[in-house]
């Protein structure tokens, strides 16, 4: 990419319109900065643009899983369920965009697919698909730690003569699955969500899992409006409480360790968690992310509801997971391990023996054929780094980052890259971000760019650029907190392990929102200890 000239010139440019570059065009537009979203979707809410399959819904609670950052925002808007659904979360999004005018700098149907720092200028040229360039003081990747959709090279590619959906990508015209033999490869927290409600329309549902999930029951039900109008009246305790929980969402982690209680107290807890539903479980006994002993019980525990739930103990023996309990992240349900108790439903096990090939009717496993009218993959995502390496983005030099992060990512706080100036990742590997409840995540990172920015400007500085040896340090202390955990024990995506190819690096931080807050903030205090200011 060469410089041309553009007419096209930022302050900073937010790549992204989902709930990070909503906030963050909001943010700076608010504190003075030209600013301009470039977006590849044709409307607002990201995550929640793409994935419309049927029951995708939060797996955080909807009183929790909105912005704070505007006290009237959050009095007038009203949730209908515990669990917001998809096409109202996507209203919540819509809602926030009109509300602060935000669409007027937001260009749609822009995928950017390089950008480029050049040192003489001190500024960054984006590039889009369609050949525009953008020209910004800034660059904001808002793009997303669940946006690039994984699609597994199955042998016999498109020979599949049927319909096929991804869950990340679905239409956004209806889908009928009435009248049709349905297949869904992936028993994630997508295909938990979608599993029953497909398998309630279609004639037949074939689902091939890998690797069976841990799943809580949501207990979803229609939100009370009298607990909504306390938690209004009131709404900075919640957020204050969440914001002191590593996860950034409200719930008590039990300082009890699971083997220094008698197994009644154990049960009991387990039982009255599992009443609560959601996240609520993680919170059982503080040793289980830590100690396998401990682990193995809420294991047991979660293995023998499967069992009480599921009729043919086959079936219910082939969804009992044997890895480690939240290392994988956890799943939360209405009526998953219920729906293989209908007659309709079929689970074949491709662990054993993988799936063969794509045929032109349906799926071959271990030479039998499944015949199918639609395949549903619900296969994941290349997260944290696919949309960031998807883009072609090299600093000064030509350095690009993709060959920078061929062994893993390395940042420093998740918000800058050494070699790489004025380059801002939201909720990037190395921050808690999927963690955590991704709202308060992005809005603290958000709030920190923005805060940064006007540092500069302030001090008449147009350069900051992270500190390699700052960086070294980092990744070494997320590394280090990752270790001490279980949650390298398995395969998954927060480890890289469901891309083919893809280096084993446990990418967000895991030493909680609290802790990570504070270092942010002294950074800061310390006037941006770490990075380099010129
Ligand atoms: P996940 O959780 O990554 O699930 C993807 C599923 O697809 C998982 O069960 C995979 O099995 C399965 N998969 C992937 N590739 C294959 C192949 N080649 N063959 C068979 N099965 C395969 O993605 P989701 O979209 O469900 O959820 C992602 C996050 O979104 C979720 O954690 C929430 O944060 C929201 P595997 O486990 O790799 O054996």
């Amino acid at each position: 990419m060469s410089v041309l000239h553009p007419s096209t010139q930022f302050d900073a440019i937010v790549v992204g319109a989902g709930f990070a570059g909503l906030y963050m065009l909001h943010r700076l537009r608010t504190m003075g900065f030209r600013a301009l979203v470039l977006e590849a979707g044709e409307g607002v809410g990201g995550t929640w643009y793409w994935n419309r399959y049927p029951g995708a819904r939060c797996d955080v609670e909807s009183m929790e899983y909105s912005y704070q950052f505007d006290a009237a925002l959050q009095q007038e808007w009203n949730w209908s369920e515990r669990y917001a659904t998809q096409p109202e979360i996507l209203r919540y999004a819509e809602h926030v965009a009109e509300r602060f005018d935000l669409k007027r700098d937001i260009r749609f149907e822009t995928r950017v697919t390089a950008a480029r720092f050049y040192e003489d200028t001190a500024r960054w040229m984006i590039e889009a698909e369609d050949g525009r360039r953008f020209d910004a003081g800034f660059l904001v990747m808002a793009t997303g730690c669940l946006s690039t959709s994984n699609t597994p090279a199955f042998p016999g590619g498109d020979a599949f003569s049927g319909e096929r959906y991804l869950t990340g990508r679905w239409p956004h015209h209806p889908v009928s699955f009435k009248g049709k033999r349905v297949g869904i490869i992936g028993t994630g927290s997508s295909a938990i969500q979608a599993i029953p409600l497909i398998a309630a329309e279609a004639t037949q549902l074939t689902v091939f899992q890998r690797t069976p999930n841990y799943s809580v029951p949501a207990h979803n039900a229609p939100l009370d409006p009298e607990a909504a109008r306390a938690i209004k009246a009131d709404y900075a305790t919640l957020r204050r409480r969440a914001r002191q929980n590593r996860a950034g969402i409200d719930f008590t982690i039990n300082p009890k360790k699971a083997l220094e209680v008698t197994s009644e107290e154990r049960q009991r807890v387990y039982e009255e968690r599992w009443a609560m539903g959601g996240f609520h479980f993680y919170g059982c006994f503080s040793d289980l992310p830590l100690d396998l002993a401990a682990n193995e019980t809420a294991q047991d525990f979660i293995r023998s509801k499967i069992r009480a739930v599921v009729r043919d103990p086959k079936t219910a023996a082939t969804l009992s997971p044997a890895n480690v309990f939240g290392c994988k992240r956890l799943c939360v349900d209405s009526g998953y391990w219920e729906t293989f108790n209908r007659p309709n439903v079929t689970l074949v096990d491709v662990a054993s023996e993988p799936i063969e090939a794509l045929t032109q009717a349906g799926v071959r496993v271990g030479g039998r054929e499944h015949a199918l009218d639609a395949i549903v993959f619900a296969t994941g995502f290349d997260a944290m780094t696919g949309a960031l390496n998807r883009i072609d983005i090299s600093g000064p030099g030509g350095a690009r980052l993709v060959d920078t992060w061929r062994d893993g990512p390395r940042t420093y706080l998740g918000l800058g890259i050494a070699g790489f100036p004025n380059l801002f990742t939201i909720t990037g590997p190395g921050s808690p971000s999927v963690l955590t409840n991704m709202l308060p995540s992005i809005e603290q990172h958000v709030e920190w760019i923005a805060d940064c920015l006007v540092h500069l400007r302030a001090r008449g500085l147009r350069r900051i650029e992270a500190e390699p040896a700052a960086q070294d340090a980092w990744v070494a202390h997320g590394a280090e907190v990752a270790d001490a955990t279980l949650r390298g024990t398995c395969s998954s995506w927060y480890l890289g392990s469901n891309i083919p190819g893809k280096p084993l690096v446990f990418m967000p931080y895991i030493g909680g929102f609290p802790a990570y807050v504070q270092k942010c903030a002294e950074v800061v205090a310390s006037g941006y200890d770490g990075f380099r200011l010129s």
